[in-house]
């Protein structure tokens, strides 16, 4: 029997029930492409740092201010693909961005609860740590992915708090010229160009004139850190054993201060380094490569180590990068990339052995002896950045054979997050490498003598097993799809992200682990670096959106994922 006044009533109820928990869950999570929803209604109420680094006097002054290229930008070719309607509105991926996005939430209230203004949340205990200076790095290296993630509200609660920061308030004595650059200086132009805010530049400004007093050096190449004391007494000199990757990584980020301030002298600082590279490319023992330690001081290239993984990596990444962002007009940039590529793809890129002949590749590191070059076919995390930096190069200069090698180098990541039981790669890893390029035939004695059975067959070792919530590998696979519009490599995100969030989920946020090796409970650091939400998190939610959100047409990133504005072409 039915009765009717009573179902319709419940129906009524249940429809009531679930438009209120719709319109709960839309309120917190709304869709990837909601743009600027939310207006925010007070000032942002700037507070200067209080000491004007600008005041302090330059030992080593500059005679004459190398002034950004000006000229009619370039037409550079498109670099994404031409995404089909269904793929850009795409529900299946939309939810998928949702639980991203709601991974990055839980994190950022956690963050908020525990450590709101310290650099980092201790993801374990609960505690907050300071390792950046103590100026809020989570919170700074976050807010442009709030802002992507459409979650405006807690996007300008943190402008409030960021603007507030005195950049001369530290225990520290001075600061890490690098680090600071990509997260806090790169944080606040990403947020500015997104947003728009004007605070963010005035705090962009004020950081950026701390940084440009690194560069007052004998040659102005700046050290790797920054002392205070030694920049007012003038005692600042560039290293004699420094990682590449730190001075010659800074130039995005001078670029995108000097574009948006139209002050040249960030620019200068930075073209002076990039004169550096070009003048040493050719003198160094693996010609049109940089050595992974560089002596700075006497401008010698001296070493024997050659790698695009740690302490030199972003040195590659930005050159296609600057290209991009001055709109070409800087074609050294193109042609240190040209010529180091070459030696790259002959020296230090490697192709496993493996049962299946899989066409993947990795990149390594070559010694250079008097015996000649030889490579050490190890994978490292750090180096699955090489895959996008490739297709951009590609896409950017028209080779291609370079997207070709993204493509692979991008599958060979992903395939070893997928050969370890957590599905998740180490840190660092040995591989047994053909000789060729080309491939190779599977010879299990080789294996047998060389390889580590409790592996995946075709692995040496893991032999610095840990997982640090680390980006690489999906900012590959993020930029990848953006090009190719290959649907199965979202599917391979979506199974990666899974994998990451079972093995690092802890009850304030997610933690590196130990050991990728063994399955099961995961034993876990108490730690979760600011790229995890700056980055990490970011290129997962920025694949399953629409393309059009963060095109890589309308800008670029820099190597902690902050999207800085192209120019724009005369049209
Ligand atoms: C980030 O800080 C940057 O991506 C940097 O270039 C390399 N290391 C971390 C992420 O792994």
């Amino acid at each position: 029997m039915t009765i009717p006044w009573r179902r319709s009533r419940f129906r009524r109820l249940l429809a009531v029930a679930l438009t209120i928990a719709l319109l709960l869950y839309l309120r917190r999570t709304p869709p990837p492409d909601s743009g600027n929803t939310y207006t925010h209604k007070q000032r942002i109420r700037f507070r200067k740092s209080s000491f004007d680094w600008t005041t302090v006097e330059q030992h080593h002054p500059v005679q004459s201010v190398i002034p950004l290229p000006r000229g009619k930008v370039k037409p550079l070719p498109r670099i994404q693909h031409q995404f089909s309607r269904k793929q850009k509105n795409d529900p299946a991926s939309y939810a998928r961005a949702v639980i991203v996005r709601n991974a990055f939430l839980r994190c950022w209230d956690s963050y908020k609860e525990h450590a709101w203004l310290h650099d980092e949340l201790k993801p374990v205990t609960g505690d907050a740590t300071d390792t950046f200076g103590g100026w809020a790095a989570t919170l700074v290296d976050s807010l442009d992915t709030l802002w992507i993630m459409g979650l405006k509200e807690e996007f300008f609660e943190a402008v409030e708090a960021v603007v507030q920061l005195d950049f001369s308030e530290t225990t520290e004595s001075g600061i890490n010229v690098f680090e600071t650059t990509i997260r806090h200086l790169g944080g606040l132009l990403g947020a500015y160009d997104l947003s728009g805010e004007p605070a963010l530049l005035l705090k962009a400004r004020e950081l950026g004139d701390m940084l440009y007093m690194a560069f007052d050096t004998p040659n102005r190449i700046p050290g790797f850190w920054l002392t205070f004391n030694d920049v007012l007494a003038g005692n600042q000199s560039a290293g004699t054993h420094d990682p590449s990757a730190s001075p010659a990584s800074l130039s995005l980020e001078f670029t995108r201060l000097a574009q948006l301030t139209g002050d040249d002298k960030y620019y200068d600082a930075i073209d002076r380094v990039r004169a550096f590279l070009e003048r040493t490319q050719d003198e160094s023992l693996l010609p049109g490569m940089w050595p992974t330690m560089i002596n700075f001081r006497d401008e010698q290239v001296t070493d024997s180590a050659f790698s695009l993984g740690a302490l030199a990596d972003s040195l590659y990444e930005y050159l296609p990068k600057m290209y991009i962002i001055l709109g070409g007009l800087e074609p050294s940039y193109e042609s240190m990339y040209r010529k180091a590529m070459d030696v790259v793809v002959e020296n230090i890129l490697f192709r496993p052995m493996l049962p299946d002949k899989k066409d993947i590749l990795f990149p390594g590191t070559a010694f250079v002896r008097n015996e000649g070059v030889s490579l050490v076919p190890e994978g490292q995390h750090l180096s699955c950045f090489v895959g996008a930096m490739f297709v951009v190069g590609g896409k950017t200069f028209g080779i291609d054979e370079h997207v070709r090698i993204g493509d692979r180098i991008t599958r060979g990541c992903a395939w070893a997050y997928e050969a370890f039981p957590t599905g998740l790669m180490p840190e660092i890893f040995g591989l047994i490498d053909c000789r060729s390029l080309a491939g190779c035939d599977w010879d299990e004695d080789r294996w047998l003598e060389e390889g580590d059975p409790s592996l995946t067959k075709g692995f040496r070792n893991a032999r610095e097993p840990q997982y640090l919530l680390r980006p690489e590998a999906i900012e590959s696979i993020f930029v990848l799809y953006r090009v190719t519009g290959d649907e199965s490599l979202r599917q391979t995100a979506w199974t990666m992200f899974q994998r990451i969030m079972m093995a690092t989920e802890t009850p304030f946020g997610n933690a590196a682990i130990k050991n990728v090796t063994v399955d099961g409970a995961t034993e876990k650091e108490d730690s979760m670096e600011s790229f995890w939400m700056a980055e990490t998190l970011k290129y997962f939610y920025l694949i399953f959106s629409p393309p059009d959100v963060i095109s890589l047409d309308d800008y670029v990133l820099n190597t902690e994922a902050h999207p800085f504005r192209r120019p724009k072409t005369d049209s």
